[in-house]
Protein backbone atom coordinates (compact mmCIF):
# COMPACT_ATOMS: atom_id res chain seq x y z
CA UNK A 1 0.00 0.00 0.00
CA UNK A 2 1.14 3.50 -1.16
CA UNK A 3 1.06 6.18 1.52
CA UNK A 4 0.74 9.10 -0.68
CA UNK A 5 1.33 12.84 0.71
CA UNK A 6 -2.67 13.35 -0.01
CA UNK A 7 -3.24 10.55 2.18
CA UNK A 8 -1.22 11.75 4.79
CA UNK A 9 -2.49 14.84 5.03
CA UNK A 10 -6.30 14.27 4.49
CA UNK A 11 -7.62 13.45 7.85
CA UNK A 12 -10.35 11.51 7.05
CA UNK A 13 -8.59 9.52 4.52
CA UNK A 14 -5.80 8.52 6.94
CA UNK A 15 -8.36 7.58 9.09
CA UNK A 16 -10.18 5.12 6.49
CA UNK A 17 -6.65 3.99 6.22
CA UNK A 18 -6.02 3.09 9.45
CA UNK A 19 -9.67 1.27 9.62
CA UNK A 20 -8.46 -0.29 6.43
CA UNK A 21 -5.42 -1.73 7.98
CA UNK A 22 -7.17 -3.04 11.22
CA UNK A 23 -9.75 -4.89 9.40
CA UNK A 24 -7.11 -6.53 6.87
CA UNK A 25 -9.05 -9.78 6.99
CA UNK A 26 -12.15 -7.37 4.94
CA UNK A 27 -10.67 -8.10 2.17
CA UNK A 28 -11.36 -11.85 1.46
CA UNK A 29 -15.13 -10.53 1.83
CA UNK A 30 -17.21 -11.26 -1.14
CA UNK A 31 -18.95 -7.55 -0.27
CA UNK A 32 -16.94 -4.74 1.63
CA UNK A 33 -19.22 -2.28 2.39
CA UNK A 34 -19.35 0.86 4.45
CA UNK A 35 -21.52 2.51 7.02
CA UNK A 36 -21.29 5.87 7.34
CA UNK A 37 -23.23 7.76 10.27
CA UNK A 38 -23.03 11.36 12.16
CA UNK A 39 -22.84 10.09 15.73
CA UNK A 40 -19.65 9.31 18.06
CA UNK A 41 -18.44 5.94 18.51
CA UNK A 42 -19.85 5.61 21.73
CA UNK A 43 -23.33 6.28 21.47
CA UNK A 44 -25.48 3.74 21.36
CA UNK A 45 -26.33 3.41 17.75
CA UNK A 46 -22.54 2.86 16.86
CA UNK A 47 -22.47 0.02 19.60
CA UNK A 48 -25.24 -1.68 18.50
CA UNK A 49 -24.59 -1.67 15.03
CA UNK A 50 -21.03 -2.67 15.88
CA UNK A 51 -22.69 -5.84 17.25
CA UNK A 52 -24.96 -6.05 14.35
CA UNK A 53 -21.93 -5.91 11.60
CA UNK A 54 -20.23 -8.71 13.78
CA UNK A 55 -23.24 -11.20 13.49
CA UNK A 56 -23.73 -10.41 9.81
CA UNK A 57 -20.27 -11.36 9.44
CA UNK A 58 -20.52 -14.68 11.21
CA UNK A 59 -23.58 -15.73 9.89
CA UNK A 60 -22.87 -15.07 6.92
CA UNK A 61 -19.64 -16.98 6.95
CA UNK A 62 -17.43 -13.92 6.44
CA UNK A 63 -19.03 -13.09 3.17
CA UNK A 64 -20.03 -9.64 4.07
CA UNK A 65 -17.69 -7.32 5.93
CA UNK A 66 -19.59 -3.89 6.76
CA UNK A 67 -16.91 -1.41 8.48
CA UNK A 68 -18.80 1.34 10.71
CA UNK A 69 -17.18 5.32 10.02
CA UNK A 70 -18.68 6.81 13.03
CA UNK A 71 -18.56 10.76 13.94
CA UNK A 72 -19.07 12.28 9.90
CA UNK A 73 -15.65 10.69 8.91
CA UNK A 74 -16.71 10.56 5.80
CA UNK A 75 -18.18 13.72 5.57
CA UNK A 76 -21.47 15.77 7.04
CA UNK A 77 -24.90 14.22 6.57
CA UNK A 78 -25.78 16.00 3.39
CA UNK A 79 -22.55 14.69 2.14
CA UNK A 80 -23.05 11.34 3.12
CA UNK A 81 -26.60 11.32 1.59
CA UNK A 82 -25.55 12.27 -1.75
CA UNK A 83 -22.58 9.26 -1.11
CA UNK A 84 -25.13 6.73 -0.31
CA UNK A 85 -26.97 7.95 -3.55
CA UNK A 86 -24.42 7.14 -5.89
CA UNK A 87 -22.87 4.26 -3.98
CA UNK A 88 -19.77 6.01 -2.18
CA UNK A 89 -21.01 4.31 0.74
CA UNK A 90 -23.56 1.71 0.83
CA UNK A 91 -25.06 2.44 4.50
CA UNK A 92 -26.14 5.74 6.02
CA UNK A 93 -28.35 6.28 8.87
CA UNK A 94 -29.97 9.92 8.59
CA UNK A 95 -32.50 11.79 10.13
CA UNK A 96 -35.98 11.49 8.63
CA UNK A 97 -35.85 15.56 8.67
CA UNK A 98 -32.50 15.72 6.84
CA UNK A 99 -33.62 12.99 4.73
CA UNK A 100 -36.75 15.28 3.24
CA UNK A 101 -33.98 17.45 1.32
CA UNK A 102 -34.61 14.46 -0.89
CA UNK A 103 -37.95 12.50 -0.04
CA UNK A 104 -40.53 15.79 1.36
CA UNK A 105 -43.04 13.85 2.82
CA UNK A 106 -40.23 11.95 5.02
CA UNK A 107 -40.26 14.69 7.78
CA UNK A 108 -43.91 13.88 8.93
CA UNK A 109 -42.81 12.21 12.21
CA UNK A 110 -40.71 15.50 13.43
CA UNK A 111 -43.61 17.64 13.20
CA UNK A 112 -43.11 19.86 16.60
CA UNK A 113 -45.20 18.06 19.67
CA UNK A 114 -46.63 15.43 17.63
CA UNK A 115 -45.57 12.34 19.52
CA UNK A 116 -46.80 12.52 23.61
CA UNK A 117 -44.21 9.80 24.38
CA UNK A 118 -42.27 6.61 23.17
CA UNK A 119 -45.79 4.63 23.58
CA UNK A 120 -47.08 6.28 20.46
CA UNK A 121 -43.53 6.44 18.81
CA UNK A 122 -43.37 3.27 17.96
CA UNK A 123 -46.51 1.91 16.87
CA UNK A 124 -46.49 4.30 14.63
CA UNK A 125 -43.27 3.95 13.18
CA UNK A 126 -43.23 0.43 13.09
CA UNK A 127 -47.29 0.66 11.53
CA UNK A 128 -49.09 2.96 9.37
CA UNK A 129 -47.39 5.92 9.70
CA UNK A 130 -44.19 4.48 9.10
CA UNK A 131 -44.95 2.43 6.11
CA UNK A 132 -46.57 5.27 4.52
CA UNK A 133 -42.61 6.86 4.85
CA UNK A 134 -40.57 4.09 4.13
CA UNK A 135 -42.94 4.06 0.65
CA UNK A 136 -42.02 7.87 -0.11
CA UNK A 137 -38.34 6.46 0.28
CA UNK A 138 -38.23 3.99 -1.69
CA UNK A 139 -39.37 6.16 -4.52
CA UNK A 140 -36.44 7.73 -4.51
CA UNK A 141 -34.61 4.61 -5.52
CA UNK A 142 -33.21 4.29 -1.81
CA UNK A 143 -33.35 0.64 0.56
CA UNK A 144 -35.07 1.49 3.86
CA UNK A 145 -34.62 -1.05 6.75
CA UNK A 146 -37.90 -1.81 8.48
CA UNK A 147 -36.97 -0.40 11.95
CA UNK A 148 -35.85 2.99 12.66
CA UNK A 149 -33.47 3.61 14.92
CA UNK A 150 -33.75 6.17 18.34
CA UNK A 151 -32.89 9.73 17.82
CA UNK A 152 -35.01 10.37 21.17
CA UNK A 153 -37.07 13.12 22.22
CA UNK A 154 -35.20 16.72 21.38
CA UNK A 155 -34.05 19.31 24.39
CA UNK A 156 -32.59 22.77 23.82
CA UNK A 157 -29.35 23.42 25.58
CA UNK A 158 -28.20 27.37 25.47
CA UNK A 159 -24.88 29.41 26.95
CA UNK A 160 -26.76 32.12 27.33
CA UNK A 161 -29.86 31.47 29.78
CA UNK A 162 -32.51 28.86 30.24
CA UNK A 163 -35.80 28.27 27.75
CA UNK A 164 -38.70 28.26 30.43
CA UNK A 165 -41.59 29.41 27.89
CA UNK A 166 -41.98 29.62 23.95
CA UNK A 167 -41.07 33.87 24.95
CA UNK A 168 -37.53 32.86 25.08
CA UNK A 169 -37.37 31.43 21.97
CA UNK A 170 -37.38 35.32 20.37
CA UNK A 171 -34.55 35.93 18.85
CA UNK A 172 -32.63 33.21 19.84
CA UNK A 173 -29.60 31.87 17.85
CA UNK A 174 -30.29 28.27 17.04
CA UNK A 175 -28.24 25.74 15.02
CA UNK A 176 -31.03 23.44 13.61
CA UNK A 177 -29.77 20.72 10.89
CA UNK A 178 -30.57 21.03 7.61
CA UNK A 179 -34.26 20.77 6.97
CA UNK A 180 -36.84 23.14 6.24
CA UNK A 181 -39.16 21.71 8.90
CA UNK A 182 -36.47 22.92 11.56
CA UNK A 183 -36.12 26.33 10.23
CA UNK A 184 -39.93 26.34 9.59
CA UNK A 185 -40.41 25.42 13.52
CA UNK A 186 -37.90 27.85 14.97
CA UNK A 187 -38.83 30.75 12.73
CA UNK A 188 -42.05 30.20 13.86
CA UNK A 189 -41.13 30.68 17.56
CA UNK A 190 -39.10 33.49 16.18
CA UNK A 191 -35.85 32.20 16.60
CA UNK A 192 -32.89 33.20 14.56
CA UNK A 193 -32.37 29.28 13.31
CA UNK A 194 -29.07 28.80 11.37
CA UNK A 195 -29.05 25.51 9.19
CA UNK A 196 -25.68 23.90 10.47
CA UNK A 197 -24.74 20.12 9.81
CA UNK A 198 -23.84 18.00 13.15
CA UNK A 199 -19.99 17.91 11.68
CA UNK A 200 -19.87 21.40 12.40
CA UNK A 201 -21.99 21.83 16.25
CA UNK A 202 -19.39 21.68 18.60
CA UNK A 203 -16.75 23.96 17.45
CA UNK A 204 -20.16 26.10 16.01
CA UNK A 205 -21.07 26.52 19.99
CA UNK A 206 -17.81 26.92 21.15
CA UNK A 207 -17.13 29.95 19.10
CA UNK A 208 -20.28 31.59 19.66
CA UNK A 209 -21.60 31.41 15.77
CA UNK A 210 -24.88 30.31 17.80
CA UNK A 211 -26.33 30.85 21.25
CA UNK A 212 -27.90 26.92 21.34
CA UNK A 213 -28.74 23.81 19.66
CA UNK A 214 -31.13 20.90 20.40
CA UNK A 215 -30.75 17.26 20.85
CA UNK A 216 -31.69 14.65 22.71
CA UNK A 217 -29.91 13.65 25.98
CA UNK A 218 -27.69 10.95 24.63
CA UNK A 219 -26.18 13.17 22.12
CA UNK A 220 -25.84 16.33 24.67
CA UNK A 221 -23.75 13.34 26.75
CA UNK A 222 -21.87 11.23 23.84
CA UNK A 223 -20.58 14.02 21.71
CA UNK A 224 -20.04 16.40 24.58
CA UNK A 225 -22.12 19.34 24.30
CA UNK A 226 -21.98 19.96 28.16
CA UNK A 227 -18.58 21.55 27.50
CA UNK A 228 -19.56 24.60 25.57
CA UNK A 229 -23.32 24.55 27.02
CA UNK A 230 -24.49 25.56 30.47
CA UNK A 231 -28.26 25.00 30.17
CA UNK A 232 -30.25 22.28 29.15
CA UNK A 233 -34.43 22.77 29.27
CA UNK A 234 -36.40 20.25 29.27
CA UNK A 235 -38.70 20.69 26.14
CA UNK A 236 -39.20 17.30 24.06
CA UNK A 237 -40.30 19.71 21.54
CA UNK A 238 -40.12 16.52 18.82
CA UNK A 239 -38.89 12.80 18.39
CA UNK A 240 -36.40 12.34 16.09
CA UNK A 241 -34.78 8.89 14.70
CA UNK A 242 -32.08 7.37 11.92
CA UNK A 243 -33.65 5.86 9.32
CA UNK A 244 -30.83 3.07 8.09
CA UNK A 245 -30.57 3.70 4.38
CA UNK A 246 -28.68 1.20 1.97
CA UNK A 247 -27.96 2.27 -1.69
CA UNK A 248 -29.81 -0.31 -4.26
CA UNK A 249 -27.18 -1.03 -6.69
CA UNK A 250 -25.17 -2.02 -3.58
CA UNK A 251 -28.09 -4.02 -1.90
CA UNK A 252 -29.15 -6.02 -4.78
CA UNK A 253 -25.52 -7.60 -5.59
CA UNK A 254 -25.78 -9.43 -2.66
CA UNK A 255 -27.76 -12.66 -2.89
CA UNK A 256 -31.87 -13.01 -1.04
CA UNK A 257 -30.55 -15.23 1.51
CA UNK A 258 -27.51 -12.88 2.63
CA UNK A 259 -29.73 -9.89 2.42
CA UNK A 260 -32.48 -11.37 4.74
CA UNK A 261 -29.33 -12.19 6.81
CA UNK A 262 -28.27 -8.21 6.80
CA UNK A 263 -31.93 -6.78 7.47
CA UNK A 264 -32.41 -9.13 9.86
CA UNK A 265 -29.70 -8.57 12.20
CA UNK A 266 -29.54 -4.37 11.37
CA UNK A 267 -33.56 -4.36 12.55
CA UNK A 268 -32.79 -6.29 15.62
CA UNK A 269 -29.71 -4.20 16.79
CA UNK A 270 -32.18 -1.11 15.78
CA UNK A 271 -34.77 -2.31 18.75
CA UNK A 272 -32.08 -3.00 20.89
CA UNK A 273 -30.84 0.58 20.67
CA UNK A 274 -34.09 1.96 21.35
CA UNK A 275 -34.26 0.88 24.40
CA UNK A 276 -30.52 2.08 25.15
CA UNK A 277 -31.35 5.48 24.54
CA UNK A 278 -34.83 5.40 26.35
CA UNK A 279 -32.57 3.90 29.33
CA UNK A 280 -30.05 6.35 28.64
CA UNK A 281 -32.29 9.20 28.62
CA UNK A 282 -34.03 9.02 31.73
CA UNK A 283 -30.78 8.58 33.76
CA UNK A 284 -28.58 11.37 32.10
CA UNK A 285 -30.25 14.60 33.60
CA UNK A 286 -28.31 12.81 37.35
CA UNK A 287 -24.85 12.67 34.97
CA UNK A 288 -25.47 16.28 32.86
CA UNK A 289 -26.15 18.49 36.48
CA UNK A 290 -22.96 16.36 37.38
CA UNK A 291 -21.07 17.94 34.40
CA UNK A 292 -22.19 21.57 35.60
CA UNK A 293 -25.20 21.79 33.50
CA UNK A 294 -28.53 23.85 34.63
CA UNK A 295 -31.11 21.26 33.97
CA UNK A 296 -34.85 22.77 33.34
CA UNK A 297 -38.00 21.59 32.66
CA UNK A 298 -40.83 22.88 30.63
CA UNK A 299 -44.66 22.98 30.11
CA UNK A 300 -45.15 22.46 26.84
CA UNK A 301 -48.20 24.65 26.46
CA UNK A 302 -46.90 28.10 25.73
CA UNK A 303 -44.84 26.13 22.58
CA UNK A 304 -47.72 24.55 21.36
CA UNK A 305 -49.33 27.38 21.48
CA UNK A 306 -47.00 30.07 19.86
CA UNK A 307 -46.81 26.84 16.79
CA UNK A 308 -50.39 27.26 16.35
CA UNK A 309 -50.59 31.05 16.34
CA UNK A 310 -47.84 30.93 13.97
CA UNK A 311 -49.60 28.60 11.27
CA UNK A 312 -46.62 26.45 11.84
CA UNK A 313 -49.30 23.56 11.75
CA UNK A 314 -51.95 24.82 9.16
CA UNK A 315 -48.33 25.29 7.03
CA UNK A 316 -47.19 21.85 6.99
CA UNK A 317 -50.43 20.25 6.69
CA UNK A 318 -51.10 21.79 3.54
CA UNK A 319 -47.19 20.65 2.17
CA UNK A 320 -47.78 17.08 2.94
CA UNK A 321 -51.42 16.54 1.93
CA UNK A 322 -54.21 15.84 4.10
CA UNK A 323 -53.76 11.82 3.42
CA UNK A 324 -50.34 11.93 4.90
CA UNK A 325 -52.14 14.46 7.68
CA UNK A 326 -54.90 12.40 8.74
CA UNK A 327 -51.95 9.28 9.45
CA UNK A 328 -50.10 11.76 11.47
CA UNK A 329 -52.83 12.40 13.43
CA UNK A 330 -54.27 8.90 13.81
CA UNK A 331 -50.75 7.87 14.86
CA UNK A 332 -50.28 10.48 18.12
CA UNK A 333 -54.30 10.35 18.76
CA UNK A 334 -54.85 13.87 18.51
CA UNK A 335 -55.68 16.81 16.38
CA UNK A 336 -52.86 18.92 15.58
CA UNK A 337 -54.00 21.61 13.62
O1 LIG B 1 -27.75 16.77 13.57
C1 LIG B 1 -28.26 16.47 14.65
O2 LIG B 1 -28.55 17.31 15.51
C2 LIG B 1 -28.57 15.03 14.95
C3 LIG B 1 -27.28 14.33 15.32
O3 LIG B 1 -29.47 14.93 16.00
C4 LIG B 1 -29.18 14.44 13.74
O4 LIG B 1 -28.65 13.56 13.14
C5 LIG B 1 -30.47 14.99 13.33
Amino acid sequence: MTITRRTMLAGTASVALVGTLRHAGAQTAEFNYKYANNLPITHPMNVRAQEAVDKIREETNGRVAIQIFPSNQLGADTDMLSQVRSGGVEFFTLSPLILSTLVPKASISGIGFAFPSYATVWPAMDGELGKYVRGEIEKSNLVVMDKIWDNGFRQITSSIGPINTAADLKNFKIRVPVSPLWTSMFKAFQSAPASINFAEVYSALQTKIVDGQENPLAIISTAKLYEVQQYCSITNHMWDGFWFLANKRAWERMPEDVREIVARNINEAGVKERADVEKLNATLKEQLTAKGMKINETDPDSFRQKLKDAGFYAEWKGKYGDDAWAILEKAVGTSLS
